[in-house]
């Protein structure tokens, strides 16, 4: 046979591209991943700008042992989200987010929110309201103990599909955030046609001192998020020159390491007991 004939349909449907063989062993390291019970969710508190209060917590996915593990997670999912693996992580999540609220039950930590990332590419045809009120049933829950976090990491294919599942989510009691907001894909047409009670400004807006363009942007999108009638959680907060300068741009929640890193559930009740740096 000639080896240097150029390859033929079949051939090439044998070989799979570079991009697709990462894909699938993401999907196959993803999946037995959640099999072998090797992620877990870290907790962290969301700080009320107002009055250093904490009404909920993000919810981040952690490998049990980083040490013995290479794929980077953020990289991973967003290797696999287009694949219907996403859905068994997303169901994976909640049910453990659930577990957690339940496990807190007759603690102050029982009345607080947790919020749970989802991928916006798989929102319209995710059935996430029926597999968050499953989720919700089994635990004894009411749909006020989680939010969601949209995280808008590809392109949306659907709008119209995802804004009446983001509906539906909504009229259940669930609280519905955009993640990362500033960055990524369209965010200002997401903001447009999504059902939102907020947005989550990404870190890149966690202003450094001289960054008077970053300063004038982060003013002006609070304003808008405040004019559309949303709240506002500026993410990545690290020192308290950021902190004073989010409080003064109208910002109405702060997470971050100024006031306290993601935690495994059993740790958020001591963490919680500490000073914490929001302006009283
Ligand atoms: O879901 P989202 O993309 O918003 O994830 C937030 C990520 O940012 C998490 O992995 C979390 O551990 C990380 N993080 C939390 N607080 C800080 C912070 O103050 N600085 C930075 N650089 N990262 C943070
Ligand atoms: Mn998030």
């Amino acid at each position: 046979m000639d080896q240097s004939a150029p390859p033929t349909a079949a051939s090439e449907r044998r070989s799979p591209t570079p991009a697709a063989a990462r894909k699938r062993k993401g999907v196959r390291h993803l999946k037995q991943a959640l099999i072998d019970g090797r992620f877990e969710l870290h907790y962290q508190p969301i700080v009320s700008v107002r009055d250093g209060s904490v009404a909920s917590v993000e919810a981040l996915l952690r490998w049990k042992d980083p040490a013995a593990e290479h794929a980077e997670l953020a990289g991973l999912v967003w290797l696999v989200e287009r694949s219907p693996v996403i859905f068994r992580l997303h169901d994976w999540a909640l049910g453990e987010a659930c577990q957690a609220v339940e496990s807190w039950r007759g603690t102050p930590l029982y009345d607080m929110r947790v919020n749970v990332n989802v991928s916006a590419h798989v929102l319209p045809r995710s059935r996430l309201p029926g597999r968050l009120q499953r989720q919700l049933r089994a635990s004894g829950l009411a749909a006020k103990s989680i939010a969601l976090e949209i995280t808008e990491t590809s392109r949306m294919d659907d709008f119209d599909a995802a804004g009446a599942q983001l509906e539906r989510l909504m009229a259940m009691g669930v609280e519905l955030w955009l993640d990362d907001f500033g960055t990524g894909h369209s965010s200002l047409e997401w903001l447009s046609r999504l059902p939102v009670h907020g947005v989550k400004l990404s870190s890149t807006f966690a202003c450094r001192p001289g960054q008077d363009r970053c300063r004038a942007i982060v003013t002006r999108v609070v304003q808008m998020a405040h004019d559309l009638g949303l709240r506002v959680v500026a993410e990545g907060v690290e020192t308290e020159e950021q902190r004073d300068f989010l409080a003064g741009a109208g910002c109405d929640f702060f997470q971050g390491y100024l006031f306290c890193p993601p935690v495994p559930a059993a740790d958020l009740q001591a963490a919680l007991e500490k000073p914490t740096a929001a302006p009283r």
